[in-house]
């Protein structure tokens, strides 16, 4: 397997919008960012990836982009943004960009001249069709929105203010890749290429068959284009390679395990890695993220597995247990409660020992959780709202409308960082674009940095052990124990070294048959661990490093 930087990294995913905000906005900007520099530097983490902080109407949080080479003003200056890129490098950390190039914002200069008229030079930047096909939006309702000015309709796979760029067009791809250019040359180290499995289109936009789940929709029609690879290779060749030692990362929404090799194969001069998404969704129901789904660990732990095989192919992937766009992984998959630092702990444990980049999400390292919204009023997110407005019309009551938001909203995972128990956890002295998480008294970086016992601080140990031990990267991974409803057992084997970890990931103690006598507890998240002849008995979310 070849030696990469950009596998042994380890990624941390700031939301800027709710790091910390310097100017009493209610929104987090770069010199928030740049203020708390050194606490970034001291979590060990090799990568920043920051989501999008481009000029923006912010219908989508950013994701709408109105202008590639200009910052939003909420968020500070270019000026500033140059500023930050130093502050990581002199740290020695690298900036991961967040760049957005399926779709623009219906304000970005080339819709405004697409839409004015057919025969603007610009028309073709964007699809318009005379009448719609049944394509839905992933924000629910149609994928496309009939435009007064010349009566067409175009395409929006996601909000109506995000409109698809048609990059079958040569003059698209150009004006594309001169955005990466631009980015490059201010010296970020790389891109998360949000949906680049949706850049290109089947120009037959074949109808959505009855019988098919929103995930087929998204995976056999949305993704996988018949120029994907064609167009990413392009941007590969002419403008990626000429920047040596990149890190790039495609979001992998509709990327399927017998395609992903064709993202992310070693000789494919495609990408790196991907975000697969099949462990995230696995908690949609049949209609999508708002419908209700029971998921379980023996089905969540043949995710990983089945993944992990394109590794073994000499694919790549990011190992992530949340991100902006799903709930926080402590209320996912977690306690709480009782066992709230604890199984905090081993879900870190768990993205820092499996195979794969791994990637925390912002608040992660110190047990951030679910915030339950109270009415209607505090939702902002886009995804949420259409579909509140879309229930409503279908006649569901609002407060199931809430409940359903509240089980599997994207607002979850957005809530201010919790830097202490000051009034907004210290993250704003304005109003908060989105209300704090009322556990911050008790959850919050400033009660946690000096407790040697916090998940901060296991975090931090965390790290730097992963870093000490190649086999985390370069090792097999395999599951010992895939059936066990309880149990994450799996081991790492690299050259002559193994490494055991067990994870119970359960309220219930667990016993687990070993002879300990012939190991070395490297990583333990209690400061015990029962053994009695021939078997350990592990605490509820108690994990443990083995070797
Ligand atoms: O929220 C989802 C739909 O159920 C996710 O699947 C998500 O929309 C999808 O993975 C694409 O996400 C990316 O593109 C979106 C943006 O809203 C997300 O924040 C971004 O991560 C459109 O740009």
């Amino acid at each position: 397997m070849r030696k990469e930087w950009w596998k042994e990294a380890v990624i941390y995913q700031i939301y800027p919008s709710s790091f910390l905000d310097t100017t009493g906005s209610g929104s987090g900007d770069i010199r928030g960012i740049i203020n708390k520099i050194d606490y970034i530097a001291s979590l060990g983490v090799d990568v920043v990836w920051i989501s999008p902080m481009y000029d923006s109407p912010w219908d989508d949080n950013g994701y709408d982009i109105r202008d590639y080479y200009k910052i939003a003003e909420k968020f500070g200056t270019m000026e500033e943004m140059k500023e930050l890129i130093q502050a990581l490098h002199d740290r020695g950390i690298k900036l991961l960009m967040d760049m957005v190039v399926n779709h623009t914002s219906d304000e970005h200069e080339w819709f405004v001249q697409s839409r004015s008229s057919k025969q603007n030079p610009y028309r073709d930047f964007y699809f318009w069709k005379e009448s719609p096909n049944n394509w839905k939006s992933f924000f629910s309702g149609s994928a496309w929105e009939l435009d007064d000015q010349t009566k067409e309709y175009y395409l929006h796979l996601f909000s109506k203010k995000q409109i698809d760029l048609n990059w079958e067009n040569p003059r698209v791809v150009e004006e594309v890749h001169k955005i990466f250019k631009y980015w490059l040359e201010l010296g970020v180290d790389g891109f998360r290429l949000d949906v680049i499995s949706l850049i290109s289109k089947r120009l037959d936009f074949p109808e959505i068959k009855e019988d098919m789940s929103w995930t087929d929709v998204i995976d056999n029609i949305y993704a996988n284009g018949p120029r994907v690879h064609e167009y990413i290779q392009n941007l590969n060749r002419q403008v990626f390679a000429s920047y040596p030692d990149l890190m790039t990362v495609g979001e992998g929404a509709g990327i399927t395990l017998d395609v992903a090799l064709d993202y992310v194969g070693e000789d494919r001069d495609e990408i790196d890695m991907i975000f697969q998404l099949e462990h995230m969704t696995n908690n949609y129901g049949v209609e999508g993220r708002f419908d209700y789904r029971k998921e379980n660990l023996v089905e969540i732990k043949a995710l990983f597995s089945k993944w992990d095989k394109i590794i073994d192919q000499g694919g790549w992937l990011n190992i992530f247990l949340d991100n902006h766009d799903f709930i926080r992984m402590l209320s996912r998959y977690g306690n709480t409660d009782e066992y709230h630092a604890a199984s905090a702990k081993l879900l870190l444990t768990m993205i820092c020992t499996l195979r794969g980049t791994p990637c925390i999400y912002y608040g992660s390292e110190i047990g951030m959780s679910n915030i339950e919204l109270k009415s209607l009023e505090e939702v902002r997110d886009v995804e949420s709202l259409n579909y509140a407005a879309e229930a409503s019309e279908k006649g569901m009551s609002e407060e199931e409308i809430l409940k359903r938001i509240n089980y599997n909203g994207r607002d979850n995972a957005r809530t201010p960082m919790q830097w202490s128990d000051e009034v907004n956890a210290g993250f704003t002295s304005g109003t908060p674009w989105l209300r704090v998480n009322p556990d911050y008294t008790s959850i919050n970086v400033a009660k946690q940095v000096d407790d040697e016992d916090s998940i901060l601080s296991y975090f931090k140990t965390l790290l730097s052990y992963r870093k000490k031990h190649d086999i985390f990267v370069y090792g097999e991974y395999v599951d010992l124990l895939p059936d066990h409803p309880n149990l994450f057992v799996y081991e790492r084997n690299h050259e002559e070294e193994t490494k055991l970890i067990i994870l119970n990931m359960s309220d219930e103690p667990v016993p687990y048959s070993i002879d300990l006598m012939d190991y070395d507890i490297e990583c333990n998240n209690y400061p015990h661990l029962e053994y009695n002849d021939g078997s350990i008995r592990l605490s509820p979310w108690q994990s443990i490093v083995l070797s």
